[in-house]
């Protein structure tokens, strides 16, 4: 089989650029923007010896410099609904199953908050942590 040139037109090849050129979440700066999907996991467990089910955001953890703006974009995969919770951002969304809900936080505060579920114990969906660093 013969394998021919393609032409393609210069405006793809300009577009493709201008893609690629496109800052990613990890890039620095005053306006980046990282951005975070996190799912809902769930799995059987006992706790207390009582049969349940526990639940892990995946990942569990995110990091931003202060200043940026953190996007969560939250997927729910667990049969029943779950909670989204950053208190000091003023964070409180409920996801039911199979929901997904973006939560946008702009220019971060440095510190450590805890991102969690208000609407279980933390012995059965495990929290996370948004880690906040000064620049220098
Ligand atoms: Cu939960």
């Amino acid at each position: 089989m013969m394998v021919r040139p393609v032409a393609v037109p210069a405006a793809t090849v300009l577009l493709a650029l201008a893609v690629a050129m496109v800052p990613g979440p990890a890039t620095a700066g005053a306006a980046a923007v990282r951005r975070y999907h996190v799912t809902m996991k769930f799995w059987k467990a006992t706790v207390a010896g009582v049969s349940t089910i526990a639940v892990t955001n995946l990942p569990a953890d995110a990091f931003a410099y202060e200043g940026e703006t953190v996007e969560f974009v939250v997927r729910n995969e667990s049969p029943i609904p779950e909670g989204f919770a950053i208190d000091a951002f003023g964070v409180k969304e409920v996801l039911q199953p199979k929901e997904t809900k973006t939560v946008r936080i702009r220019a971060v505060r440095r510190g450590a908050y805890t991102l969690y579920c208000h609407l279980h114990p933390m012995s059965v969906h495990y929290p996370g942590t948004l880690l906040v660093a000064p620049r220098r």
